[in-house]
């Protein structure tokens, strides 16, 4: 039988895995770095201008052997290019998966029910252009005759995360003079608290959403419309001037009162998460206009070209995924920590949480099966130096094994005195420490007390891997966005689950549907929830008529 149609654990790289880790999982990265001098210049991959050190990682050049061959024996290669190439690999609803398009260059051909779709992708970004220039420039008025001076984004998830993220990335080369905010929550609170110091005459709203049928954002869409339209004097052709789309569903982007001229088309190819390179990304095109933007698309190529054709044991986002998988799979990891040392990736730990997350946290695979072994590691972090504060101390000595991805620039943006070196130390230092931690004789020859010692002692054997690129450019983003979407998409072909799909959100979705009108209704409902759910409905109906 060929190994991509035997089930995972019973593959002969996963078994030789398994065995191998019997062999490799108590040697110290101490011991793999005394044994071999060059280890930390070997243990590297350069490509499209990011460095990747893995070389204090819990693997030997057997690790990294088996783990091809896993990716080998799970048909990663043929996946790759089905996905490129438009296959309909999110098969539980039927779709491309091309997110890889969007990056596209002009001229290139890829196919889906038969038409080149790339024509249709800068159709749509030389529309942006246009608009984010018309807007920019002042050309775009708002109802009054005003400049715009706030743009609004209202979305969701996918439609909320990737430009929250990318605004705060490149605020470095964003128009200062344009005020940009990010409405998501239903929660009131996130609208009221982002509308409160503007002025409807200067705001644009862009209204993102996919299905434009998302709970949220209609809801935030439809306060943001009475907001303007109070504030304007409530001409509803106010609407025209101060709204924008960005959609697949132009029917109800219409039933909603946007002019469809004022909508950005995406297609039903582009997930959600996947979804900040295209039209969702109108208001990181506002921000930093077309070109940053154009160059932010051709750095996620780069890395996509990549992807596609680098050997696998020099293919940056091959590499990480399977070595997440490593730690998963056969270390029994938990979690893993994304630790930018740069403050403008602030968001992109909670960026990576749902692309991560909602991609492969999944327990079924294509087959409909169980998966037989741990899918993804839950995802999260801070910016360093900050969480070297505060929860650091858990990942240097506490009793779990948290493998930590570091991302640090060589230049930073704002240079200032030595803060930048301190910075680059500081993300070093914690590697260095996390790996080789301290011994019980080096803390006893500081002169510390005997009693002390243990409490002093780092264990060190943690893992990290360290990315290292020049300097935070709209390219630099573009190819870290698409470092992750690929390592995400190389471990789910290993699970063989579908990374595109995300029917664990739904359920919750459901039920509230059916909860609204059991707080909101007159008469006292008749209930028939879980004991705990009834309870709560009653607690807060009561209270609210008291309120
Ligand atoms: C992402 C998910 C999800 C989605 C939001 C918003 O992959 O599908 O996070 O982006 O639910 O959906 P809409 O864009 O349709 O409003």
């Amino acid at each position: 039988m060929p190994a991509a149609t035997q089930p995972l654990t019973a593959r002969p790289a996963w078994k030789a895995l398994e065995a191998h880790h019997q062999k490799v999982r108590s040697v110290h990265l101490r011991t793999l770095f005394a044994e071999d001098a060059t280890r930390g210049e070997r243990l590297t991959v350069e490509a499209v201008g990011l460095f990747l050190d893995y070389s204090k990682n819990r693997v030997t050049d057997e690790t990294v052997k088996l783990l091809v061959q896993l990716a080998d024996e799970s048909s990663l290669r043929g996946r790759i290019d089905a996905m490129f190439r438009g296959d309909k690999i999110n098969i539980t609803e039927n779709r491309a998966v091309l997110h890889t398009a969007l990056r596209a260059p002009r001229g290139a051909a890829i196919t889906v029910d038969g038409a080149n779709i790339v024509p249709k992708v800068h159709a749509v970004l030389d529309r942006m252009a246009d608009f984010a220039n018309r807007v920019r420039g002042g050309a775009w008025v708002g109802h009054t005759g005003k400049r715009i001076r706030a743009i609004v984004n209202i979305g969701i998830g996918g439609s909320d995360l990737g430009p929250v993220m990318a605004y705060e990335a490149l605020k470095a080369y964003s128009d200062r003079t344009l005020n940009f905010r990010f409405v998501s929550n239903v929660d009131s609170t996130d609208f009221v608290e982002a509308t409160r110091d503007l002025d409807p005459a200067e705001t644009l709203f862009i209204v993102s959403s996919k299905t434009f049928t998302t709970q949220e954002t209609m809801t935030n869409a439809q306060s943001a419309r009475d907001w303007s339209l109070r504030g304007l004097g409530g001409d509803p052709r106010a609407v025209a001037r101060h709204f924008a789309a960005v959609s697949t569903n132009a029917a109800k982007v219409a039933e909603f009162g946007i002019d469809t001229a004022n909508m950005f088309e995406f297609w039903d190819w582009v997930g959600g998460r996947y979804s900040m390179l295209s039209a969702i990304g109108l208001s990181t095109m506002l921000a930093i206009g077309p070109d940053h933007f154009r160059a932010m698309l051709d750095g996620a190529h780069e890395l996509d070209e990549h992807y596609r054709t680098a050997p696998f044991d020099k293919n940056l986002p091959a590499l990480m995924g399977l070595l997440t998988l490593w730690y998963a799979d056969f270390f029994g990891v938990q979690t893993v920590a994304v630790l930018p040392y740069e403050q403008y990736l602030k968001r992109f730990p909670a960026y990576l949480q749902q692309m991560i997350m909602e991609s492969n946290g999944k327990y079924v695979t294509l087959d409909g099966t169980r998966v037989p072994c741990d899918t993804s590691p839950v995802y999260w972090g801070e910016p360093g130096t900050n969480g070297q504060h505060s929860f650091y101390q858990l990942i240097h000595q506490g009793t779990r094994l948290i493998p930590c991805d570091f991302i640090a620039f060589v230049e930073t943006l704002n240079p200032l005195g030595r803060h930048h070196d301190l910075l680059l130390a500081n993300v070093f230092a914690q590697a260095e420490a996390l790996a080789f931690g301290k011994t019980a004789d080096e803390v006893k020859a500081d002169g510390t007390p005997d009693w002390l010692v243990p409490h002093r002692v780092f264990e060190g054997n943690r893992p990290s891997t360290m990315i290292l690129a020049q300097k935070l450019t709209p390219a630099t983003l573009g190819k870290l966005v698409a470092l992750y979407e690929h390592a995400v998409f190389t471990q789910s072909c290993i699970w063989n689950i579908d990374a595109f799909d995300q029917w664990g959100v739904e359920l919750g979705k459901v039920l509230a549907q059916r909860i609204v009108p059991e707080l909101e209704g007159k008469d006292e409902p008749r209930l028939g929830h879980d004991s705990s759910t009834n309870n709560l409905i009653r607690r807060c109906r009561k209270a609210k008529s008291r309120g």
